[in-house]
């Protein structure tokens, strides 16, 4: 058997080297030749812990090759990046190019299967057209989707693990693309038909977003009523059925900051909630800017000097190096385009940067006037909580 990656990203590349750990012959694709000759040296071009280790072992034992063209294989996977349009519109142009691409290398039997976040119908129009170019292939092929539900930082872990959903534009698709899932995870298969597992991927990534933007929610109106978010959430958690996330400086991520828009985008006029969860999430880094912004304008007046801000993270989420996305990365442009004071940037997750010069946390602590903690990173936990600074604590790390 060869199973055949067509992206070979966050997602792809793990995938392919997970599958390939078994024994099985991958070949992996990607547009990029920088990624394919790292790859075929045995190194990666993403952070993800253990992964070139998997990496290096399959292209050592020469079941993982990577190319920049398509070949003939049993199972093709297509794992490339749907992002978004001028107006949150889904962009599939890369799930049709990569469909394209494979197209003249399918043959009777083979299995076609797309992973990448995708609208739903999108696999429908998939099967279309490759049965409008390669007629001859009706009732010859099994097409499904199956999206991925990995978490960076734990992928290794989650792709062998996590249940999948996998869904086939009929059962007999669903059962082929289920029989290769079953040769490296060992999470439950749970079949359905190719629109629901799309959904079902979207619906994931919105009912995080829209929990995220109830504790979002929360914490404006906290801070309007004089009540310490922090513990309230803990509080109303002690509630048998009650489970609220934590709010934070805004969702961020290339997943459940678009993933939402795919379903507002096709239903608009029924996607209510989902759509507006959007908007407090986003509103929550817009907030946070200006909370910063007037903490600097008040402490100018009653010091009569201007303060040094210290602005604490800049990725996505805790403990990650991703800045893709990131609602700290916008609060911080945000702050420093308009103002002339002092500020020193902290992210401990990275050496440098080519827009924000860092500085080491415990030295930007300890230097500042204020202190605006936008990501809970480890790091910044081990600091003792100072009266004497404006602290502006949007990660919870006081948790004051
Ligand atoms: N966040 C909060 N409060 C919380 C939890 C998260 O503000 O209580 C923020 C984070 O700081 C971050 C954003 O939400 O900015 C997203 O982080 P995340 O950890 O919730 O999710 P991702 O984007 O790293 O990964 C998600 C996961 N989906 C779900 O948990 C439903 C993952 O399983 C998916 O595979 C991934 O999206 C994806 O690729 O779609």
């Amino acid at each position: 058997m060869k199973v055949q990656f067509i992206g070979l990203g966050y997602i792809g590349l793990p995938t392919a080297a997970v599958v390939a750990q078994k024994g099985i012959n991958v070949h992996g694709v990607d547009v990029n030749p920088k990624v394919v000759e790292t790859i075929n040296q045995g190194k990666i071009h993403i952070v993800e812990p253990g992964l070139e280790q998997v990496v290096k072992e399959g292209v050592e034992k020469g079941c993982f090759k990577a190319s920049t063209t398509p070949q003939e294989a049993d199972i093709h996977l297509i794992v490339v990046p749907t992002p978004f349009k001028g107006n949150h519109e889904p962009d599939i142009s890369f799930v049709e190019s990569a469909t394209k691409a494979v197209l003249p290398h399918l043959k009777a039997g083979d299995t076609f299967i797309i992973e990448s976040t995708s609208p739903v119908g999108t696999t429908e129009k998939m099967a279309k057209l490759i049965f409008d170019e390669r007629p001859e292939l009706q009732g010859q092929l099994a097409i499904a989707y199956c999206p991925e539900r990995v978490l960076p930082g734990n992928v290794l872990h989650e792709l062998i693990h996590n249940d999948r959903v996998i869904g086939g534009v009929n059962p007999e698709s669903t059962q082929q693309a289920c029989n290769f899932y079953q040769t490296f995870v060992q999470g439950e298969l749970h079949q359905t038909n190719a629109r629901t597992a799309e959904m079902c991927k979207l619906t994931e990534n919105s009912s995080r977003d829209v929990q995220i933007a109830f504790a979002n929610e929360l914490s404006l109106i906290c801070d309007k009523a004089g009540i310490n978010v922090w513990e309230l959430v803990e509080l109303a958690n002690k509630h048998p059925r009650v489970n609220i996330l934590q709010p934070g400086a805004g969702v961020g991520g290339h997943c459940i900051a678009v993933d939402p828009y795919f379903i507002v985008s096709d239903y608009p006029m029924e996607s209510q909630i989902i759509g507006k969860a959007r908007e407090i999430n986003n509103y929550k880094s817009f907030w946070c800017a200006e909370k910063i912004r007037n903490a600097m304008l008040e402490f100018e007046l009653k010091n009569g000097r201007k303060a040094t801000t210290a602005i604490m993270g800049l990725a996505f989420k805790p403990n990650i190096d991703d800045l893709r996305e990131s609602p700290a990365k916008y609060i911080a442009q945000k702050v420093m385009q308009s103002e002339q004071n002092n500020f020193l940037v902290v992210e401990p997750n990275i050496n440098e940067h080519s827009v924000f010069k860092l500085t080491n946390y415990q030295e930007a602590y300890e230097k500042a006037d204020i202190i605006a903690f936008l990501v809970a990173h480890d790091e910044f936990k081990t600091l003792e909580y100072s009266a004497d600074k404006v602290i502006l604590d949007f990660a919870g790390i006081f948790r004051k």
